[in-house]
């Protein structure tokens, strides 16, 4: 079939963020908007002709229409087959566990992660490698160039593809393979956790669990996983069915959003475990009864435990985490001989270490937490290893935070986020600490003294690329830290994070509630960057 080439003009601002390009959705319906940004992943990454790809989405608003575009793209491109998923979903980690078991040359993930969906909300486009991570820099860099002068994109005229029914058909000359999006996911957990131990767990009358899938992506693997291959009672999975709008939700698996989850975790009949995740299904928060386990400490506790799972009983050569993430990892890379690393925020800074196995485990503070048995952030994973741990050591979450806390010292965590605040407002106040860093060690500020004040820089250790200005960090004698940087994920102005972190050895000081605890490093980061001066804002929008 004959490919008709459409002439076309770039749009400013393709530029992928912290992970992909994120959008209004009303932006992406724009004509030509996804095709410029679609044929500039095809004009770079070349493999594809005569490749393999895969496509999928988390389902919410416009991702079947997107994919029926990419589909006839791909076919017009000389891609030789698809695999996508079933109704166009795939969650980000099972996108990643498809595109490496089947050695394709790559994928196309249609998320905005935890950011709303529907008409008026947000939709994403990202590009995953052959090794199944989001694509580094340096093919981020290169896709967004030539959106830069695009000027015609291919497409074959077609009749939609049925992507509800598992099968194959032909799109011109290619191949599509509507595939099952969860089958190759769970065969992959079942290898990696202890299926029995947690079957009894459930199994044991005394044991009671939720998992709020948001109503976005995770609602069918989580079905398929806890309640059919593990028998977790029907009804565990709650908001199971995945939503163009999410029902009107957020679909950030956090204190604030996740409410109606962390309701049921209270008091004396409150759950012994809650579990939830994002858009995507790579975010996931943990919960225990009246306990809430910050991502940073659970990276840490899942790191000291490795070897209690079968997938990782021979121990973990490495540990990565994100600058802001909480050093609390540090300490347990230290206790067991193994490296840690501090990457730039985002996943795509982990590919090259789990590719070259310098690591095993890695996270982030913003509930992402992962392994070399994909090359993203794996919600469910997240929550099947918490759910071994706790089959294996017959303790409670918060017995076993707390001992780790005993064991490692604590590290009170907290992020404040100031969003959709004026962009020129947030450009100046870091303009305005990148003037103060130089001048900063030694002075005293309140009860701490500083040790190191900088714009984060990040050599990539195995192919000694560099990313600059990752993020002001502040950091005192005795390891406290106040960092600081915009995101890179938001569609509308700009958000401020502000992330504070505390270590506390004595363990008779370890029962403190976290802001109490924090309170003078918060007041010190908010008149260092004169927040409220700036953004006009006195308290922020989200505090986690
Ligand atoms: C945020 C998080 C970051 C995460 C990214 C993608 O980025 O802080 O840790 O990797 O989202 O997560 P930013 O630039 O807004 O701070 V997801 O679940 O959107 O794929
Ligand atoms: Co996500």
């Amino acid at each position: 079939m004959e490919a008709t080439v459409v002439s076309t003009t770039p749009f400013e601002g393709q530029k992928p963020g912290t992970s992909g390009l994120r959008k209004k959705v009303r932006v992406f319906q724009q004509p030509h908007y996804l095709e410029n940004f679609v044929q500039a992943v095809f004009d770079t990454q070349t493999k594809l002709d005569g490749g393999v790809l895969v496509v999928g989405g988390d389902g919410r608003f416009y991702n079947r229409e997107a994919i029926q575009v990419i589909l006839r793209m791909a076919a017009a491109n000389g891609v030789k087959e698809v695999l996508v998923g079933q109704g166009g979903i795939l969650s980000t980690p099972a996108a990643s566990c498809i595109i490496r078991k089947y050695k394709t040359q790559g994928g196309i993930i249609l998320s905005a992660s935890h950011n709303p969906g529907g008409p008026d909300e947000d939709f994403g486009i990202k590009f995953n490698i052959d090794a199944g991570g989001p694509a580094p820099e340096s093919v981020t860099d290169a896709i967004f160039e030539r959106t830069k002068d695009i000027d015609r994109y291919r497409i074959i005229e077609a009749r939609p593809v049925d992507l509800d029914a598992v099968g194959e058909c032909t799109l011109g000359d290619m191949r599509v393979s509507v595939i099952d999006p969860v089958a190759d996911y769970a065969a992959l957990m079942e290898s990696l956790f202890d299926f029995n131990a947690i079957h009894q767990l459930f199994n044991s009358g005394s044991f009671k669990m939720r998992f709020d899938a948001m109503h976005a992506v995770t609602g069918p693997y989580a079905k398929e996983i806890l309640e059919n291959r593990l028998g977790a009672e029907p009804g565990t999975v709650m908001n199971g069915v995945p939503l163009e709008d999410f029902g009107h939700g957020h679909p950030d698996p956090n204190l604030v959003h996740a409410h109606e989850l962390v309701e049921l975790t209270k008091g004396a009949a409150g759950l012994d475990f809650g579990a939830a995740s994002d858009g995507d299904g790579d975010r996931n928060m943990i919960l225990g009864r009246d306990f809430f386990v910050t991502p940073s400490d659970s990276l840490a506790v899942l790191a000291a435990n490795a070897h209690l799972t079968p997938g990782y009983k021979a121990g973990i050569t490495g540990i990565a985490r994100s600058m802001p993430t909480s050093q609390a990892a540090d300490r347990v890379a230290e206790s067991l001989g193994v490296d840690c690393y501090e990457t730039p925020t985002g996943w795509k800074f982990f590919g090259n270490l789990l590719d070259a196995g310098r690591i095993t485990l890695c996270g982030e503070e913003s509930f992402g937490t992962g392994s070399d048995h994909v090359r993203e952030k794996d919600g469910l994973w997240a929550v099947l290893f918490w759910l071994n741990l706790l089959a294996v050591r017959r303790q409670s979450v918060a017995e076993i935070v707390t001992e780790h806390w005993r064991r490692f010292g604590r590290n009170y965590y907290t992020r404040h986020d100031y969003e959709a605040v004026d962009s020129d407002a947030a450009s100046g106040l870091v303009a305005h600490l990148r003037i103060l860093l130089p001048e900063l060690p030694g002075k005293q500020l309140g009860a701490y003294r500083v040790a190191y004040a900088d714009d984060f820089s990040y050599t990539d250790p195995v192919d000694g690329s560099v990313a600059a200005d990752q993020g002001i960090r502040i950091g005192f004698e005795g390891g406290s830290r106040i960092v600081m940087r915009l995101s890179g994920t938001g569609t509308q102005g700009a958000t401020l994070r502000v992330y504070i972190e505390q270590f506390e050895p004595d363990v008779a000081k370890h029962g403190r509630p976290v802001q109490e605890a924090l309170a003078p490093l918060i007041l010190i980061a908010r008149e260092l960057a004169q927040i409220e001066a700036r953004t006009g804002r006195a308290e922020p929008d989200v505090v986690t």
